[in-house]
């Protein structure tokens, strides 16, 4: 089988035992491999309703096809497990030389079964078929910071190996807790950092040895014009400059950067925290294995340490909670790098408590923009150490119901995932972006946004609906199963016929839109009958945004009086439902499943719902 390694390294932490198994063909056909490998197994592994912090739950480390040849961005690996944020399906998407080492082994999946007695750190290696896993003690490692961890194990095993890991707050347990690799990537925002936590697992550590078969040799060509391309699209120069965090000034003048708990689209201070404030205070760029386009802007922070920036970080971190301070920015993103939490989550939970203090909801609460007592709680959320950490640890959701019926209105998540930083008041496209992606509140899945804002941002059409599902497609349809970076496609334009082009010479297998289209919607209906499993039910509220949106119009700037529409949202999310072939409650019709080749799914999902 070219394209794949051919096997799949099971490794059972309560056991101490570890097994090489064959990549099931169809498997590699049907699913491609990343997210349509996870959703698969979490499906037929999964005890339907575990807790997902049991020893029961499941993780998954994930390459694909794609992952790790010598084309633009390849250095990407997908983690993924029942989460404990949501309670449903979740995953992301890490740079990581792990993913390299995997693809050098031939290793295209790690399912990392039970949960280990004592702290421990998993140490991989191959000759050939001959691998060897070791089950070492980590009770020294357990408590210090992902940086330091990673220097530690680095100095015992040698620095040409990969590496994933958590901090204190996946340890902890706190519910968006991810997993950490090259002091500052950041992957698995639904909490798959807690879910390594709970099996009492410290770090991965791998050195794969072996050569990826491919089909046409002439990929390596093939990729080496891949990259020119990319190099040579007229926006690669400015991207260069500053990355994502340029759409820090197009979000103000959007009026979608999100401001003091998405209340606003509109910051005060947005320069200050700005592409061109990064530019100029700029000391490094970071990247993922194998990457032409370098997105970790790093500056200095207020220790004069230096800490890794992305539009979503200074969004959430920044003008979220009205701190127009890069330097202060920067703290609190080294700060959740540091104890392994996701920076998105982190943003909107404080948020949520600042608000929740304004309305005096929470007594030792914290003020907007106040940047010291910021620090404490961020903090206090990592080590779980006050009431108050130990509260907003558990996410938006979970957080709002304790403080009651008004804090839920203001709790910014859908299915229990704290929303990445757009704010929708006036981008009812973006906000079903946001409903519908298969891992709760999250903008991977489709970033529908910009194209809406020129498209007509007050309108509810199909045509929104369709794009959606098209974007959808190709991001977490084909992204997330060929596993690598998106930007060279989405950011600088190289045109996505050349990642089809190059799944071929990868694999020798045909696609196109057409078959991407199929594969694609059987992942997503797949995953959207998990969360029917795991929820045991399902309603059409799941699909919604925050009633925030709704209610409590834009104040200020050019969109003032800007809200969204519930019936208008209505027909959106109905004519998404039609396109995936959905009933109106959003649960996979019968005939949906046969046609995706999901008959399997049928018998546990219809003792749950019933199916039409
Ligand atoms: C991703 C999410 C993002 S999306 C950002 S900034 W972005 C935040 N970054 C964090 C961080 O940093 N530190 C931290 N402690 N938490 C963070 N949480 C947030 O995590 C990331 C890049 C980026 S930067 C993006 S958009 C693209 N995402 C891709 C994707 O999802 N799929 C894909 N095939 N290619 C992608 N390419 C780009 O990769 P999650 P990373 Mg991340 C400091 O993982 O769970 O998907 O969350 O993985 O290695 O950091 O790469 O403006």
């Amino acid at each position: 089988m070219f394209g794949w390694g051919g096997r799949v390294l099971r490794i059972d932490l309560s056991k101490r035992r570890f097994i090489v198994q064959s990549l099931d063909p169809s498997l590699a056909q049907n699913y491609i491999g990343g997210r349509g490998f996870a959703a698969k197994t979490l499906w037929d592994e999964l005890p339907p309703g575990v807790d997902p912090l049991s020893p029961l739950n499941k993780l998954i480390l994930a390459v694909g096809p794609l992952t790790a040849l010598p084309i633009p961005n390849s250095g990407k690996l997908l983690v993924a497990s029942k989460s404990p944020l949501t309670g449903g399906y979740g995953d992301g998407n890490i740079g990581t030389w792990l993913a390299v080492h995997m693809r050098r082994a031939g290793i295209d999946m790690m399912i990392i079964e039970g949960k280990a007695e004592k702290p421990t750190y998993l140490y991989i290696e191959n000759k050939g078929d001959e691998f060897r896993v070791d089950f070492n003690n980590a009770e020294d490692l357990w408590g210090l910071d992902t940086f330091t961890t990673e220097d530690k194990l680095k100095t015992m095993h040698g620095s040409d190996v990969g590496m994933v890991l958590i901090g204190p707050a996946g340890e902890r347990l706190v519910r968006f807790a991810t997993i950490v690799a090259q002091k500052g990537r950041s992957g698995g925002r639904p909490g798959m950092g807690a879910v390594m936590g709970s099996k009492n697992l410290k770090a991965i550590i791998m050195r794969g040895q072996g050569d990826v078969k491919v089909a046409d040799p002439m990929l390596r060509k093939m990729g080496v014009d891949a990259i020119v391309a990319t190099k040579s699209k007229p926006n690669y120069p400015f991207w260069m400059r500053q990355g994502t965090t340029s759409t820090v000034e197009w979000a103000q003048e959007a009026s979608v950067l999100p401001t003091y708990n998405y209340t606003e689209g509109q910051f005060d201070d947005y320069e200050k925290i700005g592409g061109f404030s990064v530019e100029k205070n700029k000391v490094m760029t970071r990247s993922c294995p194998q990457c032409v386009m370098a997105c970790g802007h790093v500056v200095k922070d207020t220790e004069n340490e230096p800490a890794e920036l992305d539009y979503e970080n200074i969004a959430m971190l920044g003008s979220n909670l009205g701190i127009g301070d890069l330097a202060k920015v920067a703290h609190l993103n080294r700060i959740a790098d540091m104890m392994g939490m996701d920076t998105i989550s982190l943003g909107s939970t404080l948020g949520f408590a600042m608000e929740a203090s304004e309305r005096g909801l929470l007594k030792e609460g914290i003020e907007w923009g106040d940047y010291k007592r910021a620090v404490e709680v961020a903090t206090d959320i990592a080590l779980q150490r006050t009431e108050l950490g130990k509260l907003l640890g558990k996410g938006v959701r979970a957080a709002s119901m304790v403080l009651g019926p008004e804090a839920t209105e203001f709790a910014m998540h859908v299915k229990g995932l704290e929303i990445s930083a757009y704010d929708c008041h006036a981008a009812p496209g973006m906000a079903l972006a946001f409903s519908t992606s298969p891992i709760g509140a999250h903008h991977k899945d489709a970033w529908l946004i910009s194209w809406e804002v020129q498209r007509g941002r007050f309108d509810y059409t199909r045509e929104k609906a369709e794009k959606l599902v098209e974007m959808q497609n190709i991001r977490g349809g084909l992204f997330e199963t060929i596993v690598t970076c998106r930007f060279p496609w989405v950011e600088v334009g190289l045109e996505l016929d050349w990642y089809f082009r190059l799944f071929r010479a990868a694999t020798g297998m045909d696609m196109n839109m057409e078959t991407l289209s199929t594969i694609s919607n059987r992942i997503y209906t797949l995953i959207r009958a998990f969360w029917v499993r795991e929820y045991g039910h399902w309603d059409r509220a799941y699909d919604t945004p925050p009633q925030k949106w709704f209610k409590r119009p834009l104040s200020r700037g050019p969109l003032r009086g800007a809200k969204l529409d519930y019936d208008g949202y209505q027909r959106l999310l109905n004519w998404y439902y039609e396109l995936r072939g959905w009933d109106e409650r959003g649960i996979p019709r019968k005939e949906t499943l046969i046609r995706l080749g999901l008959n399997f799914v049928i018998p546990q999902l219809g003792s749950k719902v019933n199916l039409n």
